[in-house]
């Protein structure tokens, strides 16, 4: 369609694409020093035979009506005009409105969707429900710091502050003597941001930190976690262990008089308890090298050596999002920020604590110094909220109570979700728990640009354009550069955009004035655009008009360079600038997570074993981490993503020890199976990898054998078949997908090939 190159952005990157024919080119924006390879899952997207082409009604949900179905995710699909489509959702939103008011729907659609702020589908799916029904049961939080985001504004502060502006990649390159990172700092996690990321900067100032002399320390089972560039060291514990080292390494700092005693009075409260924990004066148990030992799986003497090498250093200490992706997710968080106070290290340029540095290309950067509007929200007429990761515990359990910060909540009774931009079929734990609490809906609509699994449950699916085939802005508040993201193709099929259906469906509802406010999307990038000039203008800024901006295709903002500014000017003075905690210190013990009496997360950080540990049944750790080739799930259909699979298959990591032990070899299709399904995958044998542990990525897309099985089989590779759908704690419900416990076998039953990618009949 396009004439010549156009300016685009996508989650993981900005670039010039042109569409000739078939032919998609994607260039990297030149300003990036490092243009992240998932650019190229966009070649073969806009045409694939995965996209949903038309409005398609599932069978029993057209021929019986709305109400709980065992066939969601095993049944036929109908294609329908989309004025009858319009009509059945717009009936179906009038009568669960009616009956039931917001309280029936959910609206939570959690899920990235696309890098466009304007078009960010989450944002139309909320805005479109509080404008024309009044509201909706929502869900807060995310998949990625679930649990972070809870615990953070307790001990210390806002996460964002922390991650976001917190101490940055130039202080790190300039002062840090050693980084500690707890789940290391891989580049396939920071080469992607939400709303974009122009300049790809972690490898080259890891590079530039290394050459000066800082020490990277990587915790975690894959050696693939670390960059070369970093020249780091690999400290592989036992998964899910971290707090327990932690804990042994503040014993050998008290034991040998190594902790900053006049830091931690000044700017800490709770150190006594805390100590008087590791000592074991509560229960008995000194949590000391030895007792850590044992449950890390390093000897005694390497944490105490461990801990003597911190001391009097520079030291930097990061807890990834993962960590606290895990049950008890908030203890090592917490422990990270204890040992950072310890060493007396908070606000020391490149020392101290920052959240999830690496985890996302957002963290360790400089904000704008004013950030692009959102589309509004509009006003949620009720106050009904979950966690965002106990859907399931939600739809299986209208009624029950559950705990949640402090707060004695109970689950709604749900017959409608909406959702647009998220796949909760990749993103969910238990798949097979998950499709059983799809069933109990009356009705689910989902706008997909493709048919992913979360597509193949729903009761109505709208076919949604993608970010290629329509126009937006695209910017995150940490990145400089703000995209005229110009539209490269026409639509696929029917497609329309998000915003087009939400409109038509307000209109049908009697509200289109209120969802559009007279605008259409030119006229809402060119409002966004207008209300940014004035946040400029006010700080003596000004840049271009809407069409000159549009013209060039870039804008630079300009940003503040004040990374660590809450923390620092804590530390110059505490009574002035105290922290946002209820003591206003660092909250090493906290009196209002005491005050919630969980047993699960009590006032100060502990080790607490976890339901999930390696027996013999289930010998092997499963990590389940980001994937390398894809962003999450999306445009799994991608080169690149298919480039990484074998077979069409995703590959499974495991140690060459393990494999042997197993009779398995590289390359041979295994088996990992636990009490919730079975999952198919390539073998790869590696040393990278600790012994003990299998690493699957999560972001295939769920391809299950039989649907309806209690312990489905997905041939694909899909481990969130296998993960445990468990919150974190009381505390903070977050998800704890990232580790479980499975047996692995050679694979000896029928190989079918994946059939992901064929949509439904
Ligand atoms: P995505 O694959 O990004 O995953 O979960 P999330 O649901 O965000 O899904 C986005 C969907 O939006 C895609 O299906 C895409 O096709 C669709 N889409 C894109 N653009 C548009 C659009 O414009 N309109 C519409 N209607 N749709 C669009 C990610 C979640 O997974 C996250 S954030 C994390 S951190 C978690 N990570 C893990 C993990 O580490 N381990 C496990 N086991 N599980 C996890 N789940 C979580």
């Amino acid at each position: 369609m396009t004439q010549k190159p156009v300016m685009h952005s996508a989650h993981w990157g900005a670039f010039h694409a042109q569409q000739q024919g078939d032919r998609l080119t994607i260039e990297p924006f030149k300003g990036d020093p490092d243009p992240s390879p998932l650019l190229q899952n966009f070649h073969t997207a806009l045409n694939h035979p995965a996209r949903v082409s038309r409005p398609m009604v599932r069978r029993g949900w057209l021929e019986n009506g709305p109400g709980a179905d065992d066939r969601r995710g095993n049944d036929e699909y109908v294609a329908v005009s989309w004025d009858e489509a319009y009509a059945l959702v717009t009936r179906e939103l009038q009568r669960v409105g009616d009956k039931y008011g917001p309280e029936g729907i959910f609206g939570g659609s959690y899920g990235w969707s696309s890098a466009g702020r304007f078009h960010h589908a989450q944002s139309q799916v909320h805005r479109f429900l509080n404008t024309t029904l009044g509201g909706y049961v929502r869900s807060v939080n995310s998949y990625s710091s679930g649990s972070a985001s809870v615990l953070l504004p307790h001990i210390v502060g806002d996460m964002n502050e922390i991650a976001r502006r917190g101490v940055s990649w130039e202080e790190i390159a300039q002062h840090s003597e050693i980084v500690v990172a707890f789940g290391g700092l891989a580049l396939k996690n920071s080469q992607v941001a939400s709303g974009g990321l122009s300049e790809h900067t972690e490898r080259g100032f890891m590079q530039q930190a290394a050459e000066r002399g800082t020490r990277f320390i990587s915790v975690s089972p894959l050696q693939s976690d670390l960059p070369e560039e970093a020249q780091g060291e690999w400290l592989a514990l036992r998964p899910g262990t971290d707090a327990a080292f932690i804990l042994g390494v503040l014993s050998v700092l008290i034991a040998e008089q190594l902790t900053d005693e006049a830091f931690l009075a000044r700017y800490t409260v709770g150190w006594p308890e805390m100590a008087a924990y590791i000592r074991g004066e509560e229960d008995g148990t000194p949590r000391d090298a030895a007792w850590a030992a044992e449950i890390c799986g390093v000897s005694a003497a390497f944490i105490s050596d461990f801990a003597r090498q911190l001391h009097g250093k520079r030291v930097l200490v990061t807890v990834a999002h993962a960590l606290q992706r895990a049950e008890n997710g908030e203890q090592p968080v917490w422990l990270g920020l204890v040992l950072a106070a310890a060493l007396g290290q908070p606000g020391l340029p490149g020392g101290g604590y920052t959240y999830a540095l690496g985890a996302l290309g957002h963290y360790g950067k400089h904000h704008n110094l004013v950030s692009f509007p959102a589309l509004p929200q509009g006003k949620n007429g009720i106050d009904r909220l979950i966690p965002v990761a106990r859907i399931s515990d939600m739809l299986l359990n209208p009624g029950k109570p559950f705990d949640y910060n402090g707060r004695r909540l109970t689950y709604p009774h749900i017959r409608l979700a909406y959702w647009a931009g998220g796949n909760p079929f990749h993103h969910h734990q238990d798949l097979a728990r998950l499709r059983q609490a799809f069933c109990q809906l009356d009705t689910l609509i989902v706008h997909e640009i493709a048919w992913t699994a979360s597509a193949r449950h729903a009761d109505i699916v709208l076919p949604a354009t993608m970010t290629l085939e329509r126009e937006d802005i695209g910017g995150a508040p940490t990145d400089r550069h703000l995209f005229a993201m110009q539209p490269v193709a026409q639509p696929f099929g029917e497609a329309k955009d998000d915003y087009a259906i939400f409109t038509e469906l307000a209109r049908r509802l009697g509200r289109e004035e209120a969802f559009t406010e007279g605008r259409d999307t030119r006229g809402w990038l060119q409002h966004h655009y207008a209300q940014l000039q004035q946040k400029l203008a006010a700080h003596q800024v000004e840049i271009p008009d809407f069409e000159k901006f549009w013209q060039q295709g870039v804008l630079e903002l300009p940003q503040l360079k004040d990374g660590g500014r809450m923390i620092n000017a804590f530390r110059a003075d505490p009574e002035a600038s105290p922290l946002p905690t209820p003591s206003g210190k660092i909250e090493i013990f906290s009196a209002t997570i005491a005050s919630f009496n969980y047993e699960n997360c009590p006032g100060h950080p502990v080790w607490r074993e976890p339901q999930q540990k390696p027996n013999s049944d289930h010998p092997f750790w499963l990590i389940a981490n980001q994937p390398a080739t894809r962003l999450h799930s999306q445009l799994d259909f991608g080169d690149y993503s298919l480039s990484g699979k074998r077979d069409g298959r995703e590959v499974c990591s495991l140690h060459p020890a393990d494999a042997a032990a197993s009779g398995i070899n590289d390359g041979d299709i295994i088996e990992l199976y636990n009490a919730r399904g079975h999952v198919l995958a390539s073998a790869r044998l590696t040393e990278t990898i600790m012994r003990g542990v299998v690493q699957l990525p999560t972001g295939a897309w769920y391809d299950p054998v039989d649907p309806t099985a209690l312990r489905p089989l997905c041939r694909h590779g899909n481990p969130n078949v296998l993960t445990l759908d468990i919150g974190t704690s009381s505390l903070a419900q977050g998800c704890s997908g990232q580790i479980t416990v499975v047996q692995v076998r050679k694979y000896r039953g029928e190989v079918t090939p994946v059939q992901a990618f064929i949509p439904p009949g």
